[in-house]
C-alpha cells in the first residue's frame, strides 16, 4: 500500500475512546467518535466519501460518496445496544450465517456482529482513501459459541468505492468450517423503483419455499413481494438500477459464490420491533455470501478473505 499516513497496532489493548483517539484519529479525516447507544464509532470524511463504522460488530453504517445520496439504508428504529444487531447498514455475518446450523438459541448470524472489534490501523493512502482496520480474536465468550481459536479482520476501505473485506485465520491446531456474509443493506428510493441484474439464469435456494432450489428465468429480478434468495455458485457482479433517484449501484465480491438478495415486504417488516412498517419500501439486502455449497474450510495455519465492493454510478 501507498501511504500518506498510518496508524498501526499488534497490542489489541487500546479500547477507550480518549485512548482510540489518541493512536488512530487523522486530523480532518479519521474521528472516534462515542455514536449512538455510546457505541464506539469511526467518522470518516475525506476527498471522495464520508462513512461511518461501528467498532461494535466492524459494521459499516453509512457510506456516501460527496455529491451523492447514501448508498446504504439504515434502520430509522435500529437498536444501538450491546447483545443487539444493528439494523441496516453492512452487518458482518460470522462464523455462521443465518440461524445456527445445530442449535437455534445460539445468535442469528454468529457473534461477530454483537462483540465490539479492536482498532488495527488507521491509514491514509496516496490515492485519498482512507483505510479502517479492525481485529476479533477468540474469547471465553466466542468459544462458548463457537470452540474454535481464530482471527478475524475486518478490513474498511473507503474512497469512491466502498470496499469491505472480511479475512478469517485458523490460528489453533484443528480444522474448521464456517459460513458468513457482508448483509449489505442497500438504500433505494422505492422498492418498486429498482431492477437488479447480474442474476439472470442462476439457481437459487428460495428461503420462503423450503429452499427448493428454482432459476432465476427473468432478465432482471423486481421486488414486489417478499423475497428471501440465496443465488448458488455465483461470482457475478450485481447492478441495481434505481429508476427513482437516476443511479446504479454496483455490488462486486471476490472469493464469494453465493449472493443473497432479501427484502421482508409488508409482513415480515411487521415482526421486526426494530424497523418501521413502511421500511421495507426504501431497502434491499444483496449480500456477498459463503453459505448453501459454499462452506469454507479452513485448516490450521491458513486463511481466507472475503470481499464486496459497492461502488455508484450516477
Ligand atoms: O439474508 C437474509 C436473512 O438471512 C433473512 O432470512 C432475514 O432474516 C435477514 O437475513 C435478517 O436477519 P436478522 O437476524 O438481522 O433479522
Amino acid at each position: 500500500m501507498n501511504y500518506i499516513k498510518n496508524n498501526t497496532t499488534q497490542s489489541y489493548i487500546i479500547m477507550n475512546i480518549t485512548e482510540l483517539r489518541e493512536k488512530f484519529n487523522i486530523e480532518g479525516e479519521v474521528e472516534f467518535i462515542s455514536g449512538k447507544g455510546d457505541l464506539p464509532m469511526v467518522s470518516i470524511n475525506n476527498q471522495h466519501a464520508k462513512a461511518l463504522i461501528s467498532l461494535y460488530g466492524a459494521h459499516v453504517i453509512s457510506y456516501q460518496p460527496h455529491g451523492e445520496k447514501e448508498v446504504l439504508w439504515m434502520s430509522d428504529a435500529s437498536v444501538f445496544s450491546n447483545g443487539k444487531a444493528i439494523r441496516g447498514g453492512v452487518p458482518v455475518c460470522f462464523p455462521w450465517f443465518g440461524p445456527h446450523p445445530s442449535d437455534p438459541k445460539k445468535p442469528a448470524h454468529g457473534f461477530a456482529r454483537l462483540t465490539t472489534w479492536k482498532v488495527l490501523e488507521t491509514s491514509t493512502l496516496h490515492n485519498g482513501k482512507t483505510i479502517l482496520r479492525l481485529n476479533l480474536s477468540d474469547s471465553m465468550s466466542t468459544r462458548s459459541l463457537w470452540p474454535y481459536e481464530f482471527k478475524a479482520e475486518v478490513m474498511i476501505i473507503v474512497g469512491k468505492t466502498l470496499e469491505i473485506t472480511l479475512k478469517v485465520s485458523n490460528t489453533g491446531s484443528e480444522m474448521f468450517t464456517f459460513t458468513d456474509a457482508l448483509h449489505t443493506y442497500l438504500n433505494v428510493s422505492k422498492i418498486n423503483n429498482i431492477a437488479i441484474a447480474g442474476l439472470a439464469n442462476i439457481n437459487y435456494q428460495d428461503a420462503l419455499d423450503s429452499f427448493t432450489v428454482k432459476t432465476q428465468q427473468e432478465e432482471v429480478l423486481r421486488i414486489n413481494q417478499e423475497t428471501n434468495r440465496r443465488y448458488i455458485d455465483t461470482t457475478a457482479e450485481t447492478v441495481l438500477t434505481d429508476y427513482g433517484y437516476n443511479r446504479k449501484i454496483r455490488v462486486a465480491k471476490k472469493n464469494s459464490f453465493t449472493t443473497v438478495v432479501w427484502n421482508p415486504w409488508i409482513d415480515t417488516t411487521l415482526t421486526f420491533n426494530d424497523m418501521s412498517p413502511e421500511g421495507y419500501q426504501t431497502m434491499v439486502c444483496i449480500e456477498a455470501s459463503n453459505s448453501v455449497n459454499d462452506i469454507v474450510k479452513l485448516e490450521p495455519g491458513n486463511n481466507f478473505s472475503i470481499s464486496t465492493i459497492i461502488s455508484l454510478e450516477s
